[in-house]
Protein backbone atom coordinates (compact mmCIF):
# COMPACT_ATOMS: atom_id res chain seq x y z
CA UNK A 1 0.00 0.00 0.00
CA UNK A 2 1.02 3.45 -0.79
CA UNK A 3 2.11 5.47 2.04
CA UNK A 4 -0.41 8.20 3.36
CA UNK A 5 0.80 11.46 3.21
CA UNK A 6 -0.83 14.93 4.66
CA UNK A 7 -0.66 17.49 2.03
CA UNK A 8 -1.51 20.92 2.19
CA UNK A 9 -3.71 23.09 -0.69
CA UNK A 10 -3.84 26.20 -1.23
CA UNK A 11 -6.85 27.77 -2.85
CA UNK A 12 -7.67 31.47 -4.49
CA UNK A 13 -10.46 33.02 -6.59
CA UNK A 14 -10.90 36.59 -7.61
CA UNK A 15 -13.31 36.36 -10.44
CA UNK A 16 -17.15 35.34 -10.57
CA UNK A 17 -18.35 34.86 -6.51
CA UNK A 18 -14.87 34.29 -5.05
CA UNK A 19 -16.07 32.53 -1.91
CA UNK A 20 -18.61 30.17 -3.79
CA UNK A 21 -15.46 29.45 -5.58
CA UNK A 22 -13.13 28.50 -2.67
CA UNK A 23 -15.92 26.57 -1.02
CA UNK A 24 -16.87 24.63 -4.17
CA UNK A 25 -13.17 23.52 -4.44
CA UNK A 26 -13.18 22.77 -0.80
CA UNK A 27 -16.44 20.29 -1.63
CA UNK A 28 -14.14 18.85 -4.70
CA UNK A 29 -10.84 18.30 -2.79
CA UNK A 30 -13.31 16.31 -0.09
CA UNK A 31 -14.63 14.16 -3.50
CA UNK A 32 -10.64 13.30 -4.51
CA UNK A 33 -10.29 9.20 -4.90
CA UNK A 34 -7.91 7.79 -1.93
CA UNK A 35 -7.69 11.06 -0.08
CA UNK A 36 -9.67 12.17 2.86
CA UNK A 37 -10.16 16.00 3.56
CA UNK A 38 -8.46 16.30 6.72
CA UNK A 39 -9.25 20.33 7.54
CA UNK A 40 -10.45 23.89 6.13
CA UNK A 41 -9.49 27.25 6.87
CA UNK A 42 -11.44 30.03 7.22
CA UNK A 43 -11.99 31.99 4.39
CA UNK A 44 -10.13 35.12 4.40
CA UNK A 45 -10.27 38.43 1.83
CA UNK A 46 -7.03 39.91 0.67
CA UNK A 47 -5.62 42.23 -1.45
CA UNK A 48 -4.04 41.03 -4.24
CA UNK A 49 -0.30 40.32 -5.16
CA UNK A 50 0.53 41.38 -8.28
CA UNK A 51 -0.75 44.05 -11.03
CA UNK A 52 -2.97 46.30 -8.51
CA UNK A 53 -6.66 47.29 -10.04
CA UNK A 54 -7.87 43.22 -9.64
CA UNK A 55 -10.43 42.51 -7.34
CA UNK A 56 -9.19 41.62 -4.24
CA UNK A 57 -9.00 37.71 -3.37
CA UNK A 58 -10.84 34.90 -1.28
CA UNK A 59 -8.45 32.57 0.26
CA UNK A 60 -8.55 29.59 2.02
CA UNK A 61 -6.31 26.33 3.19
CA UNK A 62 -6.75 22.70 2.96
CA UNK A 63 -5.65 19.94 4.59
CA UNK A 64 -5.72 16.48 2.32
CA UNK A 65 -4.92 13.23 3.57
CA UNK A 66 -4.08 11.25 0.35
CA UNK A 67 -2.22 8.07 -0.90
CA UNK A 68 -2.23 10.01 -4.47
CA UNK A 69 1.47 10.49 -5.33
CA UNK A 70 2.51 14.38 -5.69
CA UNK A 71 1.83 14.59 -9.78
CA UNK A 72 -1.28 12.59 -9.97
CA UNK A 73 -2.44 14.75 -7.06
CA UNK A 74 -1.26 18.33 -9.03
CA UNK A 75 -3.50 16.52 -12.45
CA UNK A 76 -6.34 16.32 -9.92
CA UNK A 77 -6.03 19.98 -8.88
CA UNK A 78 -5.47 21.23 -12.11
CA UNK A 79 -8.54 19.05 -13.43
CA UNK A 80 -10.65 20.93 -10.52
CA UNK A 81 -9.46 24.33 -11.39
CA UNK A 82 -10.86 23.47 -14.94
CA UNK A 83 -13.88 21.90 -13.99
CA UNK A 84 -14.67 25.27 -12.08
CA UNK A 85 -14.62 27.30 -15.00
CA UNK A 86 -10.72 28.70 -14.44
CA UNK A 87 -9.70 31.19 -16.56
CA UNK A 88 -7.04 33.34 -16.83
CA UNK A 89 -6.90 36.80 -17.79
CA UNK A 90 -3.65 36.42 -20.11
CA UNK A 91 -2.11 38.94 -17.69
CA UNK A 92 0.97 37.64 -16.21
CA UNK A 93 -0.70 37.34 -12.23
CA UNK A 94 -4.18 38.87 -13.55
CA UNK A 95 -7.36 37.55 -12.09
CA UNK A 96 -8.57 34.19 -11.97
CA UNK A 97 -12.16 32.02 -11.03
CA UNK A 98 -9.63 29.56 -8.76
CA UNK A 99 -6.22 28.91 -8.32
CA UNK A 100 -5.26 25.23 -6.48
CA UNK A 101 -1.46 25.85 -5.35
CA UNK A 102 0.17 22.29 -3.80
CA UNK A 103 1.59 24.04 -1.00
CA UNK A 104 3.24 21.08 1.32
CA UNK A 105 3.53 17.21 0.34
CA UNK A 106 4.29 16.19 3.76
CA UNK A 107 7.73 16.67 4.23
CA UNK A 108 8.51 16.03 0.62
CA UNK A 109 10.92 18.56 -1.28
CA UNK A 110 10.26 18.30 -5.08
CA UNK A 111 11.90 20.28 -7.82
CA UNK A 112 10.60 19.17 -11.25
CA UNK A 113 9.61 20.97 -13.80
CA UNK A 114 6.24 20.80 -13.09
CA UNK A 115 6.21 21.33 -8.94
CA UNK A 116 8.04 23.18 -6.85
CA UNK A 117 7.18 21.56 -3.25
CA UNK A 118 7.03 23.45 -0.83
CA UNK A 119 5.34 25.94 -2.97
CA UNK A 120 8.41 28.84 -3.18
CA UNK A 121 6.29 31.44 -2.25
CA UNK A 122 4.76 30.84 0.85
CA UNK A 123 7.19 32.70 3.25
CA UNK A 124 5.83 35.85 1.36
CA UNK A 125 2.37 35.05 1.14
CA UNK A 126 0.04 36.24 4.46
CA UNK A 127 -2.61 35.06 2.19
CA UNK A 128 -1.43 31.30 2.40
CA UNK A 129 0.25 31.65 6.13
CA UNK A 130 -2.51 32.97 7.96
CA UNK A 131 -4.94 30.14 6.74
CA UNK A 132 -2.06 28.05 6.99
CA UNK A 133 -1.20 28.53 10.52
CA UNK A 134 -4.84 28.25 11.58
CA UNK A 135 -5.01 24.61 10.57
CA UNK A 136 -1.74 23.44 11.71
CA UNK A 137 -0.27 25.83 14.09
CA UNK A 138 2.59 23.73 14.90
CA UNK A 139 3.72 22.85 11.39
CA UNK A 140 7.03 23.06 9.93
CA UNK A 141 7.71 24.37 6.08
CA UNK A 142 10.83 22.40 5.23
CA UNK A 143 13.49 24.65 4.49
CA UNK A 144 11.57 27.67 5.62
CA UNK A 145 11.01 26.52 9.46
CA UNK A 146 8.17 26.80 11.42
CA UNK A 147 4.91 28.87 10.26
CA UNK A 148 4.24 30.30 13.08
CA UNK A 149 7.40 32.37 12.52
CA UNK A 150 6.78 33.03 9.14
CA UNK A 151 3.34 34.38 9.98
CA UNK A 152 5.18 36.67 12.28
CA UNK A 153 7.22 38.01 9.79
CA UNK A 154 4.68 38.78 7.88
CA UNK A 155 2.25 39.86 10.42
CA UNK A 156 1.64 43.87 9.39
CA UNK A 157 0.31 42.31 6.23
CA UNK A 158 -3.24 42.97 5.59
CA UNK A 159 -6.09 40.26 5.92
CA UNK A 160 -9.45 40.08 6.70
CA UNK A 161 -10.88 36.74 8.16
CA UNK A 162 -14.68 36.71 6.60
CA UNK A 163 -16.35 33.52 8.47
CA UNK A 164 -15.72 29.78 9.14
CA UNK A 165 -15.87 28.72 5.56
CA UNK A 166 -18.24 26.26 5.68
N1 LIG B 1 -3.04 37.58 -4.45
C1 LIG B 1 -3.82 37.20 -3.43
N2 LIG B 1 -4.15 38.08 -2.49
N3 LIG B 1 -4.30 35.93 -3.33
C2 LIG B 1 -3.99 34.99 -4.27
O1 LIG B 1 -4.44 33.83 -4.17
C3 LIG B 1 -3.16 35.36 -5.34
N4 LIG B 1 -2.81 34.47 -6.31
C4 LIG B 1 -2.00 34.78 -7.30
C5 LIG B 1 -1.42 36.16 -7.45
C6 LIG B 1 -1.80 36.71 -8.80
C7 LIG B 1 0.09 36.04 -7.29
N5 LIG B 1 -1.90 37.08 -6.43
C8 LIG B 1 -2.69 36.69 -5.41
O2 LIG B 1 -1.65 33.86 -8.17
Amino acid sequence: MRPRVRAFIGLGSNLARPAAQVRGALRALAALPDSTLAGASSLYRTPPMGPPGQPDYVNAVAALDTTLEAEPLLDALQAIEQAHGRVRAGEHWGPRTLDLDLLLYGAAVIRSARLSVPHPGIAERIFVLEPLHEIAPDLIVPGMGPVARLRAARGADPIERLDDGR
